[in-house]
């Protein structure tokens, strides 16, 4: 069985955790893995030089996370981390004093960097970078190009990361864009990934930088509208709030309500062009199941919050389930 899971940070870090949970229990290849394949296609729109090393946060924070190497309580970065260089590049004065790249964390900034001084292109890095650990899923960045998320706010433009960890999302942004998006190609792979998967996931992830990230690269509307999997989308939304991370200044940008029956609209269905073919929403959103499922989304009501790894597989599960559920009214 073949998984692609469209993927951001955080978020989409802990449903990759829980989906790979989970088909070891349903799908297990007798050592501790699955027969399963999952591919997971990455953001990598709040990647960005910084100290002249490349910084890839979504691609690490899934990497840390199934690698069991990150730091859960901070939400990035890895566990039992430590920040002597980091003081060190501040007391020289460069760098951002605002954006911490901690001693273990260096050390992937300066293998990927090394990889891509030498011509290694950033799907090629990653593959070298997570054969480190054995996280039981392939991770392909979404393109080798830079499509960094430049946000427009009254206050100038910026790189996503300074609005995000500088401001805090707290500056109005007018607009997001993505650099060089028009020349930009899917990285190897992530085609065929979407073409060849049995069954295609939406994350629960940022539907405006990461989610949004990915759709906008060239060719991967199109590659997913053409394929025949299902499609399900997880809401990133409960009960009008995020679960984390500050997606609601996003979607206020984009004019988009922060509800789940919103990301699922703003999605589309797919049988009118858009994304979805179905959608989970918990169980405080269950009031909007009817109306999504009569646009052609079909929409299941389901407790949404991945606190765990039991919870995070069941989530990953009733996505699984959800791909079977029968086409909304066409
Ligand atoms: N987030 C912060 O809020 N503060 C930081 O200092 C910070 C440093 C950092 C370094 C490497 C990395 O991969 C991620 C880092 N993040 C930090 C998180 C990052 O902003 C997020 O992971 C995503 O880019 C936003 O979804």
């Amino acid at each position: 069985m073949k998984i692609t899971v469209l993927s951001g940070g955080v978020g989409g870090a802990r449903f990759l955790r829980g989906l790979r949970h989970h088909l070891r229990e349903v799908l297990p290849d007798g050592s501790g893995g699955t027969t399963a394949e999952v591919t997971a296609v990455v953001n990598t729109g709040d990647d960005m030089w910084l100290n002249s090393l490349r910084i890839a946060p979504d691609l690490d924070s899934i990497m840390y996370t199934l690698a069991g190497a990150n730091d859960e309580v901070r939400g990035w970065g890895r566990i039992g981390e430590t920040e002597r260089v980091s003081a060190e590049l501040n007391a020289y004065g460069i760098g951002w004093p605002w954006f911490t790249l901690g001693d273990l964390d260096l050390g992937t900034h300066i293998t990927r960097t090394h990889y891509l001084r030498t011509g290694v292109p950033l799907s090629e890095a990653t593959a070298r970078i997570t054969a480190r650990w054995d996280l039981g899923v392939t991770l392909l960045p979404v393109t080798d190009d830079e499509v960094e998320t430049q946000v427009v706010t009254d206050e100038g433009t910026m790189h996503f990361q300074e609005w995000w960890t500088r401001h805090r999302a707290a500056l109005a942004a007018r607009r997001f864009e993505q650099l060089n998006v028009g020349a930009a190609t899917p990285a190897p792979g992530v085609l065929e990934a979407i073409a060849h998967a049995d069954v295609i996931l939406v994350a629960p992830s940022n539907p405006v930088v990461s989610i949004g990230t990915i759709l906008g690269i060239p060719g991967i509307r199109a590659s997913l509208l053409g394929t025949s999997a299902r499609i399900v989308g997880v809401s990133p939304i409960i009960a009008g709030s995020v679960v984390r991370g500050m997606a609601d200044a996003c979607l206020t940008a984009i004019g988009v309500q922060t509800s789940a029956e919103a990301v699922a609209l703003h999605y589309g269905a797919r049988d009118s062009g858009g994304l979805l073919d179905a959608w989970l929403v918990d169980e405080t959103d269950a009031d909007s199941a009817a109306a999504l499922s009569a646009s052609g989304i079909a929409t299941r009501a389901v407790p949404l919050w991945m606190r765990d790894l039991d919870s995070s597989a069941q989530v990953a599960a009733d996505a699984l389930s959800a791909a079977s559920l029968p086409q909304g009214p066409r």
